[in-house]
């Protein structure tokens, strides 16, 4: 039994990894760098350790020091989270050597994946969907007119370490075939080290559908149905839904069967996720499989009813799956929205710095996983995700009118952030009608940009909250409270409005 859990990782992946391990009674132990000295992750865990300057590749990049940390807080397991080293095949290696559990797959499994020539493989060897294209690397100029010859223009070079959208080019002439797999080749030597390149069929306007897959030990693989992340923007996901408004019961039947299969093809265990692109022909295709947890696995938890984090935990701890494919069901319609500090009016350029104030939204149907707070800095070290929004209603109607409520409610300040622009996504009409595919932003950036109107009653419940943040933290008696004029004159705004507060 695991009785003490290590969270390698940061910000809002940290704090719902702790909450589980919590719910379990199993103790948490963060490790911090110097940017997050005043993290939340370090004020919720049982026991806390520095581990190194803000840069990752000096603090949750370093194995050794990590490792270290495991072994002086007696933890017997290390949670990765997802990014870090998540799906770094060493790290899972070296854990095992050490006698840590490392919670997620071995590094065999890890590997195959994170080569998308030999995953490719292996999928046609089990009879997986991929794209139609080379069997293999492109070996010369002439492997490579031969294979686009076969296969048809337009196609696409990826390299074998890429991934999430990395070392990707098109190509529709046939005259740029060789120039464009040489400066591929050179792309993917200087990213990756590895200058393997392959090539197939051009998806034109894809779906991006993933499959969330849960594996024991003993070779038991059920599947938790599909998740819909087709609106992304230079291939960072901003919404994702399921179920999928593209997906027929048919088609998730036979996409979850695959899916095990993928799994099942590299004696997977642990949580995983198979991607597929899937076209207007509801054709799929395996993309990639996803060797960690997801940021967005909280619309499969609400949606089928299991905690993911603790499924993670119990198979790590060598239990048998306790859940039968015929037990599993979707009940209802989940959203998520990543809110970021960025600013959707210059280029979505990040803007870490100060929380002044944040209102979260609350009430029936609403899940916030976050981690900052007043006060707070959000370091210009890492990912500038604020935190994850997750609605559910009993329909897709009901589950976007929620998402409207709640982004309404939700109020940031100090930094910029895209709470705006999530509130114009799930309003466009083409998200409406749940008719979208990879294209959705970049197809309607005009409508997204345009300003909100967000209704004044939305503005009074952040100026409450603001209101009565900001007085119970003063000290009326000693005079020493910071005035915070933006806040005051909310709240007189406020009151002039409704007309109930006298001043
Ligand atoms: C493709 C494709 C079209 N055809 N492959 C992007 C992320 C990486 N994992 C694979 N990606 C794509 N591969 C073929 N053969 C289009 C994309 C793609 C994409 C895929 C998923 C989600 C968003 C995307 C945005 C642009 C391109």
């Amino acid at each position: 039994m695991i009785k003490k859990i290590l969270v390698a990782n940061r910000g809002e992946i940290a704090m719902r990894i702790m909450r589980s391990c919590r719910e379990m009674g199993v103790l948490s132990v963060a490790v911090y760098s110097e940017a997050d000295r005043t993290s939340m992750h370090v004020r919720y865990a049982d026991e806390a350790y520095f581990i190194g300057p803000s840069p990752s590749s000096q603090s949750y990049l370093r194995i050794d020091k990590i490792i270290d940390v495991a072994k002086k807080s007696g933890a017997d397991a290390i949670h990765p989270g997802y990014g870090f080293l998540s799906e770094n095949a060493e790290f899972s290696k070296i854990c095992k050597a050490e006698g840590i559990i490392f919670i997620g797959p071995d590094e065999h499994a890890i590997n195959i994946m994170g080569d998308k020539i030999r995953s490719r493989k292996m999928m046609i060897e089990h009879g997986v969907n991929v794209v139609p294209g080379a069997k293999g690397k492109i070996e010369s100029d002439a492997d490579a007119l031969k294979v686009v010859k076969e296969i048809g223009l337009p196609v696409m070079i990826k390299a074998a370490a890429g991934g999430g959208g990395k070392g990707m080019r098109l190509i529709k002439n046939e005259s740029e075939i060789i120039s464009a797999v040489r400066a591929a080749k050179s792309e993917a030597k200087a990213s990756f080290g590895n200058e393997d390149v392959y090539i197939e069929r051009y998806i034109s306007s894809p779906h991006h559908i993933e499959f969330q897959v849960l594996a024991d030990k003993f070779g038991n693989t059920i599947q938790l149905f599909e998740r819909e992340c087709s609106v992304q923007r230079r291939h960072q996901k901003v919404l994702e839904e399921t179920p999928s408004p593209l997906m027929t019961p048919e088609l998730r039947k036979e996409m979850g069967e695959q899916a095990i299969m993928a799994a099942k093809s590299v004696d997977y265990v642990g949580a995983g996720t198979v991607e597929f692109l899937v076209d207007d022909d509801r054709n799929f295709y395996f993309l990639e499989m996803n060797t960690r947890l997801q940021v967005e696995h909280p619309i499969t938890e609400r949606v089928v009813g299991v905690d993911l984090v603790k499924a993670q935990i119990r198979i790590a701890q060598g239990e048998k799956l306790w859940l039968k494919q015929s037990d599993l069901h979707q009940y209802g319609h989940a959203i998520e929205v990543r809110i970021y500090a960025e600013d959707p009016d210059n280029n979505f350029m990040p803007n870490p710095g100060l929380i002044k104030h944040i209102t979260e939204p609350l009430g029936l149907g609403v899940r916030h996983d976050g981690y900052v707070y007043e006060g707070f800095e959000i370091p210009m070290e890492y990912d500038p995700m604020i935190s994850k929004l997750i609605v559910w209603g009993l329909n897709r109607e009901e589950a976007i009118d929620r998402m409207k409520r709640a982004l309404y409610a939700y109020k940031i300040t100090g930094v910029k952030n895209n709470i705006k622009f999530l509130a114009k996504i799930i309003q466009a009409k083409d998200f409406v009608n749940g008719n979208y595919n990879t294209h959705f932003i970049e197809d309607n950036i005009d409508f997204l940009k345009e300003d909100i109107e967000v209704p004044e009653i939305y503005e009074d419940i952040a100026a409450i909250t603001s209101f009565l943040d900001y007085y119970s933290k003063l000290n009326p008696n000693d005079g020493n409270g910071k005035d915070c004029p933006e806040i005051e004159s909310e709240w007189k705004s406020f009151g002039k409005r409704r007309g109930l507060i006298r001043f």
